[in-house]
């Protein structure tokens, strides 16, 4: 009969809110009703914030729980990956819906070696009936003045007019209590806000980008940096395309250069921190020629329309360069998704032997920190296009720390 009503309840969960091949098996342990102390940390983040932003949350949040577990203080609170849904940037139809889990980009065996996080759907294996109440949601906003008599202080208070509707479209998931927060500073102060409420045991904080990095890239940012390992099939496929198309086995790489060129709202909003198309293929060549004059193929990520990727194609071949971009079939994009294919593109400029990127952007960085992890000369890495005229401020070198 117990397996009879289990049956039933993982088919309700699974169409619910599951979507992952990972789903809850009758033969896991870890499965049924959750009967440890564990408690849980959700949080969203502002819908228009890219997938490098969202990245760089996770480790702030990753970075609280480990730190906290490390020294032994609410060492049962877990971390659960809020599920990719509707990113304002991923426009394919099969990137959109349903809600994609993280394993689907990440390792998730190596994310769990850092910090203790559980996927969303592995929440629901331990929740009984169809529906996840949130205990409370804090709700952050910035303060109107963040430099309060000039000095910005770490700080909170409890405030008003905030709402929260998301919970990632699952109408399953709901909160009665709706909390305002005016935040500022470091992320270990939510600590605060979750010890108000001592029997609180599924927390969520809406507006997560707000909190900051305790501290930016020290030893512990890079740990966790490095456990942010990706899903074995999209290494397998980017490095299938480097071996095919770039005559390259190894994961550091020295015939070809990558270049990440953001376009879209970049190329309409940032005149003054973007070339134009025949400036871009000039500042190539030019990088190139002063790092490597035999290096003659350049591979381009790009989220640039094919009309422009085309001019710059042919600018960069009449300068006798031999181009290369990955162009994903409808296949590779029903399984890889918009995320995916962007995590190709970024392993692809990982591994060249030298890159240029676009200044400020999140996906930019990314690159530069994946290719710190793999050991590239920094000389090699944090280097960026300019504007065709006027100031050009050198990018900011954040080098991995062991
Ligand atoms: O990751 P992302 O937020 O970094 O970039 P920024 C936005 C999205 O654009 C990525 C696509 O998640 C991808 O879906 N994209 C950008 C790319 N470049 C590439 C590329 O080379 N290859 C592929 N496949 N996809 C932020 C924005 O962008 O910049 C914010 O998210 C805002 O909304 C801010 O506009 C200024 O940091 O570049």
């Amino acid at each position: 009969m117990y397996s009879l009503l289990k049956v039933v309840f993982l088919l309700v969960t699974m169409t619910v809110a599951h979507n992952s091949e990972d789903f809850c098996n009758i033969d896991n342990k870890s499965c049924g009703p959750d009967i440890s102390n564990d408690k849980y940390v959700f949080y969203d983040v502002n819908p228009p914030e890219g997938f490098n932003l969202r990245r760089d949350v996770y480790m702030r949040f990753a970075i609280m729980l480990a730190e906290a577990h490390k020294v032994g203080k609410n060492d049962n609170w877990r971390l659960v990956l809020p599920p990719w849904k509707n990113l304002y940037h991923w426009k394919t139809k099969s990137s959109r819906s349903p809600a994609v889990p993280w394993g689907h980009f990440f390792n998730i065996n190596s994310l769990k070696s850092f910090a203790p996080v559980v996927e969303l759907h592995e929440v629901f294996d331990k929740t009984e009936g169809k529906s996840l109440k949130i205990d409370r949601v804090y709700v952050l906003q910035n303060f109107a003045d963040a430099f309060e008599n000039g000095d910005f202080t770490d700080k909170w208070e409890i405030s008003r007019g905030c709402s929260y509707g998301g919970f990632w479209g699952y109408n399953n998931v709901t909160s009665n209590v709706i909390e305002c927060v005016n935040f500022q500073g470091k992320i270990s102060k939510l600590w605060e806000l979750i010890a108000l409420h001592p029997s609180d045991r599924y927390v969520m904080f809406a507006h997560a980008e707000i909190p900051l990095h305790d501290t930016y890239g020290t030893k512990t940012f890079w740990d966790c940096r490095r456990s942010m390992k990706f899903n074995e099939n999209l290494v397998t496929r980017a490095e299938d395309f480097i071996s095919k198309y770039l005559n390259c086995d190894t994961k550091i790489c020295n015939n070809y250069a990558s270049v990440h060129w953001r376009r879209q709202d970049f190329a309409r909003y940032r005149k003054n921190d973007v070339p134009s198309i025949k400036g871009t293929a000039k500042q190539i060549h030019k990088q190139i020629k002063q790092f490597n004059s035999y290096i003659n193929t350049v591979f381009i990520a790009t989220d640039a329309d094919m009309t422009s990727l085309r001019q710059l194609e042919l600018e960069l071949t009449q300068l006798g360069y031999l181009v290369y971009y990955f162009k994903p079939s409808t296949a590779d994009l029903d399984k890889y998704k918009d995320g995916g294919i962007a995590i190709i593109d970024q392993i692809i400029c990982s591994h060249a032997a030298y890159f240029i990127g676009t200044h400020e952007s999140t996906f930019t960085f990314r690159i530069q920190e994946e290719r710190e992890i793999l050991g590239h000369e920094s000389r090699t890495t944090f280097n960026r296009l300019c504007p065709d005229k006027g100031r050009c401020e050198k990018p900011s070198k954040w080098t991995i720390v062991h």
